[in-house]
């Protein structure tokens, strides 16, 4: 880093061993594809590190999974390779980056990514965009699928209910109840609810975004997981948390989303913070959809991204000219 600017390093996880969906693997290449690289270069005060995707190595067909007593755990041996592989990579682009941004593949890259995160910055808080909170135990799990769970690997207080899978084993807690805040939720499963409540998880439901509008619950989100307004923050965005009118080629569309200015408004005010970190952009499934309708949510996905690094013009617009960085 020579010129006291930002430096953002790029990495693609083609993971899709979280869920059942093909084509979600593909989500990189489509993000790269719709023009990321060239979004994000020449600006001032801004240079990108591309480091490429990390080899994910999963073997279609193979589903390696443990019974639960209700729904198989999938997957858990590719899902946690590649994970592990995304964990040291994220932690070492934050050697020499300041902030990481991970193209996914599945949600369940979340538990690299964050674990990566963590491992380089101390006191870390996730904001996690979504339509779903993510925080499935294995037995709590509708679908046995490790995208709907990532949160309970990585959070303190529930370590209790994490299936003993040697596997796993190098995943250890780094976030908790205070330190994690949802917004854009709307498909929670009754587990969930109930983890939720019991520990007073921060969260803005879509209802909370109807009733009192995205900047109220910007504000109140931000506050509850960044109160010293100087905590790296973890924006892990799925999406799905968009409507589907807007991001349609996603593997779980869940009606009534958030429009494309909330989206748009969420990243601007984490720009703003000047604290990000480190961001996932997942579930991005160009398969799943026409062509057409594919390359409007990867071109979605590049615009979610370059407002969260600061880089939309009505931020830019309001921005006091001395600022640096991406405040
Ligand atoms: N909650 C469901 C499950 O655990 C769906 C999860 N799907 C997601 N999460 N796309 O963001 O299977
Ligand atoms: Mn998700
Ligand atoms: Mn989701
Ligand atoms: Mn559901």
């Amino acid at each position: 880093k020579t010129d006291g600017g930002v430096q953002i390093g790029i990495l693609g996880a083609p993971i899709q061993s979280g869920q059942r969906n093909h084509g979600v693997q593909f989500g990189p290449e489509a993000i790269r594809k719709a023009g990321l690289i060239e979004h994000l270069d020449h600006h001032v005060g801004m240079t990108i590190k591309d480091f490429g995707d990390v080899e994910a190595g999963y073997v279609q067909g193979h589903a390696d999974f443990y019974l639960t007593g209700k729904t198989p755990l999938r997957n858990p041996t590719s899902t946690a390779q590649a994970n592990s592989k995304v964990a040291d990579t994220v932690e070492n682009i934050l050697k020499s980056c300041d902030v990481c941004l991970t193209l996914g593949g599945d949600h369940s890259t979340a538990i690299g990514t964050i674990t990566g995160h963590a491992r380089a910055r101390e006191n870390i808080s996730v904001l996690w965009v979504d339509a779903h909170p993510d925080l499935n135990t294995p037995v709590s799990s509708p679908s046995g699928n490790i995208h709907g769970m990532p949160l309970h690997f990585l959070m303190h207080d529930l370590q209790n209910e994490r299936l003993s899978i040697p596997e796993f084993e190098w995943v250890k807690p780094c976030i908790t109840s205070s330190n994690l805040g949802y917004i854009a939720i709307r498909d929670i499963d009754p587990g969930e609810i109930a983890i939720m409540k019991r520990y007073n998880i921060p969260h803005c439901s879509i209802r909370e975004i109807d009733r009192n509008g995205i900047a109220h619950c910007m504000e109140k989100i931000l506050d509850m997981i960044n109160p010293s307004g100087n905590r790296p923050i973890h924006l892990s965005f799925d999406i799905d948390s968009l409507d589907p009118s807007i991001a349609p080629a996603t593997g779980t569309r869940v009606r009534g989303g958030l429009t494309y200015r909330e989206g748009m408004y969420i990243c601007e005010e984490v720009a703003r913070t000047g604290c990000l970190s480190a961001m996932d952009l997942v579930e991005v499934n160009p398969e799943l959809s026409n062509f057409r309708e594919a390359k409007r949510t990867s071109e979605v996905a590049v615009e979610i991204i370059k407002h969260a690094l600061g880089l939309s013009d009505t931020y830019k617009l309001e921005r006091h000219p001395q600022q640096t960085r991406l405040k």
